[in-house]
């Protein structure tokens, strides 16, 4: 498999969840702009949305879109969603979660020219939706239970630009959900080949 990838993007929870899933992969780095690949690929022959994440297949094809992503690493190895009957689709119902109500939110701090007035209200919006994960972290290590997996790579990201892009104070049990995640091998890992380490 082959992660087309730009640094600190949303492509970032799929490298995280590829070293966690221990499969092999390579990645190549996408220059959003100019729509070209560090290997010298023309990116929107790739992937005609023009946006990372991509994952090229082992058998050929192309998958994009982080949910879809996301949950075909998890489906590949077992460990990286809940288990049980409503395991997966716990991990689908996170995604999603995090894909429309935090992701999309961050709009106005990635669009040029985003009012302030925009980035307040979507900074309210962020606060209020990420008080699902500080109450259910409340009771549980990870996002969705005892046990790492997928959601936690994507809500990791958003964690990181709600610091570093945002400045949002998170509230406790998230800012030591996150500074946990920090220093896992994988996260660091990530990071350190993206060119984001310490
Ligand atoms: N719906 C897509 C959105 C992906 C997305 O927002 N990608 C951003 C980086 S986080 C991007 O590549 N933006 C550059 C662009 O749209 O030109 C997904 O969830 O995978």
């Amino acid at each position: 498999m082959k992660l087309y990838y730009a640094p600190g993007a949303c492509s970032l929870a799929d490298h995280i969840a590829l070293i966690e899933s221990k499969l092999p992969f390579t990645t190549d780095k996408v220059d959003l702009k100019a729509r070209t690949t560090a290997e010298g690929e023309d990116y929107t022959a790739v992937n005609p949305k023009g946006y990372v994440p991509a994952l090229g297949l082992d058998a050929g094809g192309v998958l994009t879109e982080n949910v879809a992503i996301l949950g075909y690493i998890a489906d590949r190895v077992g460990n990286l969603m809940p288990q049980g009957p409503l395991g997966r689709f716990r991990a689908l119902e996170a995604l999603a979660y995090i894909s429309t109500e935090l992701h999309k939110s961050f709009a106005p701090f990635f669009k040029p020219g985003s009012s302030d007035e925009a980035k307040s209200a979507a900074k309210t919006q962020l606060g209020k939706r990420f008080g699902l994960f500080e109450d259910a972290l409340a009771s549980q290590e990870f996002a969705l239970g005892d046990q790492f997996g997928v959601a936690d790579c994507y809500l990791f990201v958003m964690l990181f630009w709600a610091r570093e892009k945002v400045g949002l104070d998170l509230p406790p049990n998230l800012s030591s959900y996150y500074e946990r995640l920090s220093q896992r091998a994988a996260i660091q890992q990530a990071l350190a080949e993206e060119g984001l380490g310490d």
